[in-house]
């Protein structure tokens, strides 16, 4: 199986860059139409065989590295007591609008085995004709998604209503939140059993709410649905839509990707996220209206910002539009695939045990001499302390506050970190025995270019509080 998006769903740099695209099974595929034309939309989502059908679609006719399940974010609505139609060109439509109490309390929670079971069924027909292509992602919509749908009973401009609520009776919207919240859990916990290889949680309308307000009315039912669902084995995407002023929260929260929006640049969201986040996106879906050329670039500029990160997925800011030509979405998979070869590592470079950050946090004395104090983040043992000493164009001194038993030769990757600023480097730890007090090694720089090394001057003048 084509395991690229997993492996770096799970950080892990991959070559080439695993690509696949919001919405990527619908209207713009002449192939979905085809089978709308015989079916409504729901009726898709509620047959098994067709809904494995459609999603099928894009991974064969694209080449995307992963396919999503074929659904709605909206399709456990009806078991939960709610009325939900899609007119054409409309949008969803839910009757009634959750917006007291009696209709509240009319709400029933999901069992997902029987009120979805179609949905389930979908993944395990998915998974054995996956078997040999690509990983197949779950997905569900965060509680406050769902919440603007129930209460505006469909989509909105304003929120106005869902708003009002929050701020004029907080109790139903938390009573609201928290069943929604119930029911994500069990929805997502039922896809995994079914099959689902990683998960994608949508808070599409979470932008519309102030960080003060995310942080205050929705921060803890997401929380709760990370710690209930993520588990090593099935990474947990995250996104949020126009939610650039959210990254504060959302860099803390304990999932293993971040998919963002079209809006800012990759550079700038690495940034702003931390380069030990796993980014998901960028590209402007109109985007794919430029010509081929200048697609091209803002593929490859892309592709350029990402180096930064920690690993990257690349797909749309957002859902692919229906009016976006297929051949333009092959095109995409197509450049991702080509241009991002280009950063794989060669020769020593690519022989690495651990993959290790140093994040320079300050200038310090250790043990009488100048040295940095630094944050440690190991892609084999944690996080750690330490101290850096006797930087030079041939290695450093490491020394180990926290205690490991690590192996006396290390091939490893490093990573400093300072600011915004990063540099990359191969080195050979040669560990000695620990002392009372630390641990301490020797790295030896495998390949180090004068500019590097310009860095590593820069690092003891730099100013650092
Ligand atoms: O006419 C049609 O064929 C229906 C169009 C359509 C499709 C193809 C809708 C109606 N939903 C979907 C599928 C869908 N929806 C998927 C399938 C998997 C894929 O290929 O990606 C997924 C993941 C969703 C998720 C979804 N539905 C979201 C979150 C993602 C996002 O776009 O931000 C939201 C907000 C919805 C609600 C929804 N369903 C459909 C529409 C047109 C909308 C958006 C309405 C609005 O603007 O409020």
């Amino acid at each position: 199986m084509n395991d690229t998006f997993l492996r770096a769903c799970k950080g892990d740099k991959v070559y080439p860059t695993p690509v696949w695209i919001m919405r990527q099974a619908g209207r713009y595929l002449p192939e979905y139409q085809k089978i709308r034309e015989k079916v409504d939309f729901l009726t898709l989502c509620r047959t098994p065989e067709l809904a494995a059908e459609v999603t099928l679609q894009p991974v064969d006719i694209l080449g995307v590295d992963a396919a999503i399940l074929f659904s709605d974010i909206l399709i456990f609505m009806k078991p939960m007591g709610i009325d939900l139609q899609f007119d054409e060109g409309k949008g969803p439509m839910l009757t009634p609008k959750i917006r007291s109490l009696e209709e509240f309390q009319k709400l029933r929670p999901i069992a997902p085995e029987t009120d979805v079971h179609f949905v389930l069924e979908t993944i395990k027909i998915l998974r054995e004709n996956l078997k040999d292509k690509v990983p197949l992602i779950g997905f569900a919509g965060a509680p406050f998604t769902l919440a603007t749908y129930m209460i505006e009973g469909g989509t909105s401009k304003s929120f106005v209503n869902t708003k009002k609520m929050m701020y004029s009776n907080p109790d139903l919207f938390a009573s609201l939140m928290e069943l929604l919240t119930d029911c994500t859990i069990k929805y997502l916990n039922a896809q995994i059993e079914a099959g689902a290889q990683a998960i994608q949680l949508f808070d599409t309308w979470a932008g519309v709410l102030t960080s003060e307000d995310y942080r205050h009315f929705v921060l803890p039912y997401i929380k709760r649905i990370i710690d209930n669902v993520r588990k090593p084995s099935i990474p947990f995407i995250f996104f949020a839509y126009d939610a650039v002023h959210l990254f504060g929260i959302i860099k803390d929260l304990h999932v293993d990707v971040v998919g963002i929006d079209w809006r800012l640049s990759v550079k700038a969201a690495v940034s702003f996220l931390g380069y030990d986040k796993v980014i998901q996106g960028n590209l402007d879906p109109c985007a794919l209206f430029l010509p081929e050329e200048i697609l091209k670039e803002k593929i490859s500029n892309i592709l350029e910002d990402a180096k930064n990160a920690k690993s990257h997925i690349f797909n749309l800011g957002h859902g692919i539009l229906p009016e976006c030509p297929p051949e333009k979405a092959k095109f995409l998979v197509h450049c991702v695939h080509e241009l991002s070869k280009k950063y794989e590592p060669v020769g020593s470079e690519k022989r690495t045990d651990d993959r290790v950050d140093f994040k320079i946090l300050k200038r310090v004395f250790f043990e009488g001499e100048d040295a940095l104090k630094i944050e440690i983040i190991s892609s084999r043992y944690g996080l750690m302390e330490g101290f850096l000493k006797d930087i030079s164009k041939g290695g450093m001194q490491l020394y180990l506050t926290t205690p490991i038993s690590m192996p006396l030769d290390t091939k490893v990757r490093l990573r400093f970190i300072i600011g915004a600023r990063q540099l990359i480097v191969n080195a050979v730890l040669k560990w000695k025995a620990p002392t009372d007090s630390y641990y301490s090694g020797g790295f030896r720089f495998e390949d180090l270019s004068v500019r590097d090394l310009d860095f590593i001057n820069r690092l003891y003048t730099a100013n650092l509080t």
